[in-house]
């Protein structure tokens, strides 16, 4: 190589690379200047190598440029990855940073759905009895839904208009939680007092006080020498423990095709007393149906109806929620909307 040459190329390297370097914006591309500046590949590496071609003088001469230009640029290449390393770090640090002075964020932790609470109290009033709870599927075949509880084929809430039937097998949603009480009367003989609270379906339009899918608590009690007065007790107990004390049970004739007699269940207003108020209008709320288990559908069971009698009675949840709560509208209980659920937290 000719040593003119190869002079104006290390001046040219020396201003390329230091150009490199200083655009250099990251570590890795630093690396990747350096192997260009001073690799093996490079015009620099190519300008030592000839160095041995050149003579004495001209190779000293040569040789002392080259080292200025390498120790340059090798000075330029440590300061600026030393730069680069102290910004990558800022960048890492600012990236976890925490300012611990923030106030911590408030945690809201749920909390029970107004159902679920009136549930839970319906059940542990009658737990508190002695009753136990009884549990049964939410898809049920004929005979657990209407057979068994003496519901004719002729009887409305049979049709296609209440019941939502299942596509396979005649089997249905059911239609209130009796066919729980019915499974647990197959499965063990008298005594029997149970309550089954569950989820409930009707093929029905959803109003302010209907829902297609709602909740029930039914209770039955079957045993020797059960009668309506064991009935009246138990529910004016249970009106007391739900509403407070001073509460009294009106019973009206009403039918059911599984009871017999059978009443529906007013409760004296927990609000006015039995005054008359906005709640209540005239001084009754009617919460429930109940009546004396037809001797059929004991039978139906394998019980000897001649030996035990029951009694049975059935509620709406929502409905007592709505009483209980003063809410005007069952939607709300479905909708979800926090505004309204966050008004129970607590409540349980
Ligand atoms: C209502 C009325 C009622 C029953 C449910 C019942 C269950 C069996 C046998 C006899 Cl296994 N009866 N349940 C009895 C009377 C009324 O419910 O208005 N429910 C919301």
């Amino acid at each position: 190589m000719d040593p003119q040459d190869a002079l104006r190329i290390l001046e040219e390297e020396r201003a390329r690379g230091m150009a490199l370097i200083a655009e250099a914006g990251s570590s890795e591309s630093l690396e990747a200047a350096k192997v260009v500046v001073l690799g093996r590949k490079s015009r620099f590496t190519e300008v030592q190598r000839s160095l041995g071609s050149l003579g004495e003088n001209e190779r000293r001469r040569v040789g002392k440029v080259a080292n200025e230009v390498r120790a340059a640029l090798q000075g330029a290449l440590d300061e600026r990855r030393a730069a680069l390393a102290a910004t990558d770090e800022t960048r890492l640090l600012e990236a976890d940073r925490v300012d611990v002075t923030l106030p911590g964020r408030r945690l809201r932790p749920g909390s029970l759905h107004p159902l679920t609470i009136v549930e839970h109290e319906i059940v542990e009033i009658f737990t508190r009895m002695g009753y136990r709870v009884a549990e049964g599927p939410e898809i049920e075949d004929d005979w657990h839904n209407f057979e068994a509880l003496n519901i004719p084929h002729h009887h409305p809430a049979r049709t296609m208009k209440d019941s939502l039937y299942v596509d396979v097998d005649a089997l249905l949603l059911r239609t209130e939680t009796s066919a729980v009480q019915i499974r647990t009367m197959e499965s063990q003989q008298p005594p029997v007092y149970v309550v089954a609270p569950g989820r409930t379906y009707r093929r029905e339009a959803v109003d302010a006080t209907h829902l297609s899918v709602f909740h029930q608590v039914e209770g039955l009690a079957v045993d020797e020498g059960i009668s309506f007065s064991d009935l009246k007790g138990t529910l004016e107990a249970f009106a007391n423990a739900l509403f407070g004390e001073g509460r009294r049970v009106r019973m009206d004739p009403d039918y059911f095709p599984f009871v017999e007699p059978g009443c529906q269940v007013a409760v004296s207003c927990f609000k006015c007393d039995g005054a008359g108020c906005s709640l209540c209008g005239n001084g009754w709320i009617e919460l429930l149906g109940a009546g004396m288990v037809h001797p059929k559908v004991l039978e139906n069971c394998g019980y000897d109806a001649e030996r035990y009698t029951g009694f049975a009675f059935g509620m709406g949840i929502e409905r007592v929620a709505m009483v209980r709560y003063g809410v005007s509208d069952m939607r709300l209980f479905v909708e979800g909307d926090v505004r309204f659920l966050e008004q129970f937290e607590g409540a349980a």
